[in-house]
C-alpha cells in the first residue's frame, strides 16, 4: 500500500499473506492510509501480486539492542558511532545523516523509498531520489508474529513501528552488498530508529529526531559493483522473503548519561 496526499508521500506498507487473509489485509492498510499522523490520505494505491510459495526465501529477524538515549543529539552520535564499527565511511555516514536531516528528496520532504548510499564515497546511488528503493515483498510468518508480539511486549515496545520495522531491516541487511542501514520515521510523532547490519543487529535508538519533524528516511550503505546495483534493487523489490525465526529483545540499556 502506498498513500499520499496532493503528491506527498503520506505513507507505505507491504505485507506477504495467504489468499484467505488477503481481504481482512488490504482492509487493514487502507485504514492505515486514512488514519495516518502524516496526514489523510487523498490517493491510496494498493498492489496485489501472486507470489508462488516455490519463490519463497526464508528469513529471520535480527537481535534488538534497546539504546536509550536523552536526546536526538545523542542519538545521531550514537547511529553514528554503530555505522563507523560496523566499516561505514565517516563521509558516508555524514552524507546519509545530512540527507535524512534536511529531507532526502530533491524538494527537501521524504522519499517514498531508501537512498542507496556508497559506503565508501557517500555519494547516492538510487536512479531516481523522489522515490528511491521501496523494500518489498516480505513479512512475518504467522507463527514468528505471534512469538514477537510477546517478546516485545515484555519490553514495552510492541507497537507496529518496531514490528515492520525489525521486518524490513531483516530482509535489507540480508543482501550480501548492503553493509548496514539508519533509519528515522517520517512520522512527526515517532522519534525512534535504528542501525541495522549483519554482525551488530538491530540497534534501536529511542531518540534520533526532534519532535514535529517529518523529515526522516531510510538509508542502505551498499558496497558493490555498478553491474551488481541493478540485481541488489531487483532483489530488495522483487524477492518474496517470509520471516519464520525471530530474534532476541534485550532490555533497554543507557548511553551516556540516565534516562
Ligand atoms: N522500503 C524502503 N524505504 C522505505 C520503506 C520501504 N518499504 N518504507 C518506508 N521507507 C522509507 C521512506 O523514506 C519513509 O519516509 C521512511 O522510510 C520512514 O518510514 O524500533 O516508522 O514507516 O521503534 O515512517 C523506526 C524505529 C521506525 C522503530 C521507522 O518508518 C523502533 C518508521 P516510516
Ligand atoms: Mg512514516
Amino acid at each position: 500500500m502506498r498513500a499520499e496526499r496532493a503528491g506527498k508521500h503520506i505513507s507505505g506498507a507491504e505485507r506477504l499473506v495467504t489468499s484467505d487473509l488477503l481481504e481482512s489485509v488490504a482492509i487493514e492498510l487502507v485504514q492505515r492510509a486514512l488514519q495516518h499522523p502524516r496526514g489523510s490520505a487523498s490517493k491510496i494505491h494498493i498492489q496485489v501480486d501472486c507470489i508462488k510459495t516455490s519463490e519463497l526465501a526464508s528469513g529471520r529477524l535480527p537481535d534488538l539492542y534497546n539504546n536509550q538515549v536523552v536526546d536526538w543529539q545523542h542519538g545521531r552520535e550514537l547511529a553514528r558511532e554503530i555505522l563507523i564499527a560496523g566499516g561505514v565511511s565517516s563521509v558516508a555516514v555524514d552524507a546519509a545523516l545530512q540527507a535524512l536531516a534536511s529531507g532526502p528528496a530533491p524538494d527537501g520532504q521524504s522519499m517514498r523509498g531508501a537512498m542507496l548510499i556508497d559506503a565508501d564515497s557517500g555519494a547516492r546511488l538510487e536512479k531516481d531520489q523522489t522515490r528511491g528503493v521501496r523494500v518489498s515483498r516480505m513479512d512475518l510468518a504467522p507463527a514468528a508474529r505471534q512469538q514477537l508480539l510477546l517478546a516485545l511486549e515484555k519490553q514495552g515496545l510492541n507497537n507496529p513501528h518496531v514490528i515492520e520495522a525489525l521486518t524490513l531491516a531483516a530482509k535489507v541487511i540480508a543482501a550480501p552488498t548492503i553493509i548496514a542501514e539508519l533509519c528515522w520515521s517520517d512520522d512527526p510523532d515517532y522519534l525512534a530508529g535504528y542501525v541495522a547490519s549483519k554482525h551488530g543487529g538491530y540497534q534501536r535508538i529511542s531518540l534520533l529526531k526532534p519532535a514535529d519533524e517529518e523529515r526522516g528516511g531510510r538509508a542502505f550503505f551498499v558496497r558493490s559493483s555498478k553491474e551488481r546495483l541493478g540485481a541488489l534493487v531487483r532483489w530488495l523489490e522483487g524477492q518474496p522473503f517470509l520471516i519464520e525465526r525471530i530474534g532476541r529483545i534485550y532490555a533497554p540499556r543507557y548511553w551516556k548519561g540516565d534516562v
